[in-house]
């Protein structure tokens, strides 16, 4: 039996551990606190429960801990505080194993990876870092600006693109986001890069009005590349907390999304709506950021997220 991790993932443990400190703070030390001294009993499991639910897992998150939590009390007699806080740190894992939709891989190049989200989430500098770990694995990326919303959104990704060494397709500020993708996507397939990451806007003039426009990005990317976009992917500040459950339901209806990247956890003690999220959308959880640098945005890992939790 070996417990120890290739380095580089330890690396990342440690970061991802940091990072988490906040919602270890809030949630697990909740949990901590309700299971002081020794032994667990009726009570310890009421308070343990109210601890939950009013933690940011969210109500059937909570529900389920707890369910396995009692199951555990009265039918296999785990009646030891250390025995509770195993078994809550291995539910809280199993919520958040998502069975994964096989990954969906071009027939030809380009592998075409769009990113929705609200605002301020995270999407450009996540596109940024994805990009630049393509590129350190020696692919050619492009980056298209879809956020053509604010000049400053096309700027951002165009000075991200010049330092990492993917080409950026732009057009003006205020143009029609369809037809950089369009333009996008064409450019992708002539130059047959193995990358295209569509970078698009998180607010319009009205909300309804951005859904419409990412289905409509949605259509343009499936048209000009078969079998494309093979990864949705939706941007979700961890701030958020549990309202990034409304946000996630209202992106994939009218994106279907691939996965989930949640940013931020390092800035907040709402970690625990991962749990809830991934419980409630059953959308995998693909990447999750701890940090402003590209070492902080890493592969997400139920068993090693809930290990960090609890470490
Ligand atoms: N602390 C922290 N900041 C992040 C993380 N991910 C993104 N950010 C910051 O969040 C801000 C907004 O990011 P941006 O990519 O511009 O969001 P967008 O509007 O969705 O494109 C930037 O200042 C990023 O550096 C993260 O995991 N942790
Ligand atoms: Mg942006």
């Amino acid at each position: 039996m070996s417990s120890e991790a290739p380095p580089a993932r330890s690396g990342f443990f440690s970061r991802l551990r940091d990072g988490l400190r906040k919602t270890r703070d809030s949630l697990v030390g909740k949990i901590e606190a309700v299971l002081s001294g020794t032994a667990v009993d009726e009570t310890k499991l009421d308070e343990l429960e109210e601890a939950l639910l009013a933690s940011d897992l969210g109500p059937a998150a909570a529900r389920a801990v707890m369910e396995s939590a009692r199951g555990a009390f009265y039918r296999q007699r785990v009646a030891t505080v250390e025995g509770m806080r195993a078994l809550l740190a291995e539910r809280i894992a199993e919520l958040l194993v998502v069975p994964a939709v096989p990954p969906r891989l071009p027939t030809a190049p380009p592998l075409v990876m769009l990113f929705v989200g609200t605002n301020g989430s995270g999407k450009t500098t996540t596109i940024a870092k994805l990009a630049k770990r393509s590129r350190d694995a020696g692919e050619t990326v492009l980056l298209a600006a879809g956020d053509t919303f604010r000049a400053a959104a096309i700027e951002q990704l165009q000075v991200w693109g010049k330092r990492i060494g993917a080409d950026v397709i732009a057009h003006q500020a205020g143009a029609d986001p369809s037809a950089v993708v369009f333009d996008a996507c064409k450019a992708a397939v002539a130059r047959q890069a193995d990358r295209l990451l569509v970078d698009t806007a998180g607010r319009l003039h009205t909300k309804s009005n951005l859904m419409e426009e990412l289905k409509k990005i949605h259509r343009v990317i499936a048209r000009a590349v078969p079998g494309a976009p093979h990864e949705t992917l939706l941007v979700l500040d961890a701030t958020t907390g549990l309202n990034a459950v409304v946000q996630a339901r209202e992106f994939h209806r009218a994106v279907a999304l691939s996965g989930i990247i949640v940013t931020k956890l390092d800035g907040t003690a709402k970690g625990g709506a991962v749990v809830g999220i991934a419980r409630d959308l059953q959308i995998p959880v693909r990447y999750v950021g701890v940090g402003e640098a590209p070492e902080d945005l890493q592969p997400f890992d139920p068993q090693e997220f809930a290990a960090a939790l609890f470490s």
